[in-house]
């Protein structure tokens, strides 16, 4: 997938071998980036952009092409197509690795970072931590970008805890799947592309994400209300596969990660605009969008406090000094 082509024409075989060994630089490479979430989110519009930057900024001889909604591989499937160089660079849910290791799953603690601006903070403060992690699985970390605040989802107005139970609802990662049982909740993995699909057909009833996913997949079609309860904000990366990167030349690699600086820093704020407008396209939808009733906020609040205390047991030292090191930024 990874397809390397001459930019110059060389008629000689000769001057061709010549020109390889002494000038990596005059290679075109082709990176295929595949991405989880559909093309019209802003996630994709900035992996868009970001390709776009680079391709230019390298003078082609980087030339990244993005693959949104899951096309070239499901967004399960992304990191271990990376590390293993199936394709050189890709977008994922970081919380999605939570099974691999607990750290990863940081972002998704119940009622710790709730606003975008407090998410950020507690990205300053883990995000050492998760760039060893990931270096130490042949991954490097270009940037990063939040999901707006997670809400829930019903086909029908629920006040309470006991307004959920037995329900079939879709998670995406550890947290989620934790709060569907500690809801008495049924959990079906479901990646978000999928979505759509399976609220049609009732393999699920119901879930919690952004306004901005609902959205996208249109849930209004399935769907009625969606409770701003402000859970959490999630984080998708961009990684490049390790011995990738250290083949590229030193050129060509402070492009790619100015223009990844530049995506996270479009990316915060495009998430934040998406936000509103997605609620808003919710309600033109026939939705009821508003926050949760004082009863279900209550419950939902000492479900996060079990979920904090089971993350952090777990976490141990390296997840306590990540909290740590966030509470003392506020
Ligand atoms: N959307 C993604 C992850 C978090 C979010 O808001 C999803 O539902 O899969």
């Amino acid at each position: 997938m990874r397809k390397k082509h001459l930019k110059i024409h060389a008629t000689s075989g000769a001057l061709l071998g010549m020109l390889m060994a002494l000038s990596p630089a005059v290679l075109a490479e082709k990176w295929d980036m595949p991405m989880a979430y559909s093309a019209t989110n802003y996630h994709s519009a900035v992996g868009a952009e970001f390709a776009e930057c680079v391709t230019t900024g390298t003078s082609g001889s980087i030339e990244i092409v993005t693959h949104p909604s899951g096309a070239l591989f499901k967004g399960a499937e992304i990191k271990r197509a990376v590390q293993t160089g199936q394709v050189p660079i890709g977008e994922r849910l970081l919380s999605g690795h939570q099974n691999e290791n607990i750290l990863y799953g940081f972002d998704s603690i119940p009622f710790l970072a709730t606003s975008f601006g407090d998410s950020e903070k507690l990205w300053k403060a883990a995000k050492p931590a998760i760039e060893r992690l990931l270096d130490s699985q042949n991954l490097m970390l270009l940037y990063s970008v939040p999901w707006p605040p997670q809400g829930m989802y019903f086909k029908q107005a629920v006040n309470s805890v006991d307004d959920m139970r037995g329900l079939k609802f879709r998670s995406y990662n550890n947290a989620t799947a934790r709060l569907a049982e500690l809801t008495g909740m049924a959990p079906v993995q479901i990646e978000a592309a999928d979505i759509s699909q399976a609220f049609a057909t009732g393999v699920v009833e119901t879930m919690i994400s952004s306004g901005a996913t609902g959205y996208d997949r249109k849930v209004w079609e399935s769907l009625t209300h969606f409770y701003t309860v402000d859970a959490w904000l999630p984080r998708n990366y961009v990684m490049v596969n390790k011995d990738i990167w250290l083949r590229t030349t030193e050129d060509d690699r402070s492009v790619i990660l100015g223009c990844g600086r530049l995506a996270e820093y479009a990316g915060l704020w495009r998430a934040r605009e998406y936000t509103g407008f997605t609620l808003n396209g919710l309600r033109a939808g026939g939705m009821s969008v508003g926050p949760a009733g004082e009863a279900l906020t209550m419950q939902l609040k000492e479900i996060g406090k079990v979920m904090t205390s089971e993350w952090l047991e777990s976490a141990g030292e390296e997840g306590r000094s990540i909290i740590e090191a966030f509470e003392a930024m506020r």
